[in-house]
C-alpha cells in the first residue's frame, strides 16, 4: 500500500493529496526527476524512463511532465528520443533542463555500444552528454549541434545550472572522475574550455547525479554518495571551493538521482523509488519518481529528510 504524501496541501487549492510514487501515468517508468518552475509557472519534470525490464539501462528517450498543483500532471510524452541523435542509438540517461536566452534547453547522456562485464576490454560502450533546443518546456527538443557537447568515456549525468547573472554552468562526469564543472558559451551550444575539478573540500567519495540550486546567495552541490545517499555541500560561488554538510536522504534500494526546486514557497526534492510497476508482466522493481518536502535550518543547513512510507 502506497502512503500518501501531503505535498499537495500547501499548493493546491482545495488541498488535495498527491501519491507517492507521483502519479505520473499508469504502468509508466520514470527515473532521473529534473524539477524546474519555468515562466509559465508550472512545475516541470524532465525524466529519464525505463523500458519494461530492461537490462544494463538500456534507455530509449527522455519524457516531460508538467503540474501547477504535484496531484494532477500532465504527460508531455517523450520529448527527445535516441532514434533523433546522429550519435548516439541507446542509453537515453538523466537529463537536465535549462530556459535561457527564451529558449528551452534539454541536457542529456547518450551513447551506443555495449558493455562486457567479462571481459571491460571487449566493451564497445562509449557516452557522451548532447544539448538540444526547443521553443516550449513541452519540447519537441531538436539536437541542432548533431553531435555531442562532451565526449569521454562514459561522460553521464549533466547537469546546467544559470546563475542570476544569466551565466550558465555545466556540472558533469565521466569514468571515475566526478566533480567536474565548465561555463558554457551564452549561445548554450559550446562549452567554454574544458570541464574541470572543482574543489571538494578534501572529501570526494564516489558519485552519480549531482545537482546544484541556489538559495539566497548560498549554492548548494548535491549528489548521491555511492550513488545512494544523497548528501551535500555548499559554497559562495556556482564552481566552489565546497565545503560538505552532511547527508540529506538515506539510501533505500538502487541509485538515487534526485533534483531540489523551490515551488510555491515550498522547498522539494525529486528522486525515484525502486517498485514493481502495478499491473506489469515483468516482477522486478525499477524507478517510479517520487517527492518529499525539504526544509532548512535558519544557517542554511539542509534538515535530513526521512522518506514517506511506501
Ligand atoms: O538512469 C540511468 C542512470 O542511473 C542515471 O544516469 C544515473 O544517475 C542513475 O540514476
Amino acid at each position: 500500500k502506497l502512503a500518501t504524501l501531503a505535498l499537495a496541501a500547501l499548493l493546491a487549492a482545495p488541498p488535495a493529496q498527491a501519491q507517492n510514487p507521483l502519479a505520473l501515468g499508469k504502468g509508466l517508468r520514470t527515473a532521473d526527476p529534473s524539477a524546474h518552475v519555468w515562466p509559465d509557472g508550472r512545475m516541470w519534470l524532465y525524466t529519464s524512463h525505463d523500458e519494461e525490464c530492461q537490462a544494463d539501462f538500456h534507455m530509449k528517450d527522455w519524457m516531460a511532465f508538467s503540474s501547477t498543483d504535484l496531484v494532477n500532471w500532465t504527460n508531455h510524452g517523450a520529448v527527445l528520443s535516441v532514434k533523433d541523435l546522429a550519435w548516439a542509438d541507446d542509453y537515453a540517461w538523466a537529463p537536465d533542463a535549462a530556459y535561457k536566452n527564451g529558449k528551452y534547453y534539454l541536457v542529456f547522456p547518450a551513447g551506443t555500444g555495449v558493455k562486457d562485464r567479462q571481459n571491460p576490454k571487449n566493451s564497445t560502450k562509449w557516452m557522451g552528454i548532447g544539448i538540444a533546443e526547443s521553443d516550449s518546456p513541452a519540447g519537441p527538443f531538436k539536437d541542432v549541434i548533431g553531435a555531442p557537447l562532451w565526449r569521454k568515456p562514459y561522460a553521464n549525468d549533466p547537469v546546467l545550472f544559470i546563475d542570476d547573472d544569466g551565466r550558465a554552468y555545466l556540472y558533469s562526469r565521466t569514468s571515475g572522475v566526478n566533480y567536474l564543472v565548465a561555463e558554457m558559451a551564452d549561445d548554450m551550444r559550446s562549452i567554454k574550455g574544458e570541464l574541470h575539478k572543482m574543489d571538494m573540500g578534501g572529501y570526494e567519495p564516489p558519485m552519480e547525479g549531482p545537482w546544484v540550486f541556489k538559495r539566497g546567495s548560498l549554492y548548494y552541490f548535491t549528489m548521491p554518495e555511492h550513488n545512494r545517499i544523497l548528501t551535500y555541500y555548499t559554497a559562495t560561488a556556482p564552481t566552489g571551493p565546497w565545503t560538505y554538510r552532511g547527508v540529506i536522504m538515506d539510501a533505500e534500494g538502487g541509485n538515487n538521482h534526485h533534483s531540489i526546486v523551490e515551488y510555491k514557497g515550498q522547498w522539494i526534492l525529486f528522486y525515484h523509488r525502486w517498485l514493481e510497476t502495478p499491473g506489469a508482466a515483468c516482477k522486478k522493481t525499477q524507478r517510479h519518481v517520487a517527492a518529499e518536502y525539504l526544509t532548512f535550518n535558519d544557517d542554511g543547513t539542509i534538515r535530513k529528510i526521512e522518506r514517506t512510507s511506501a
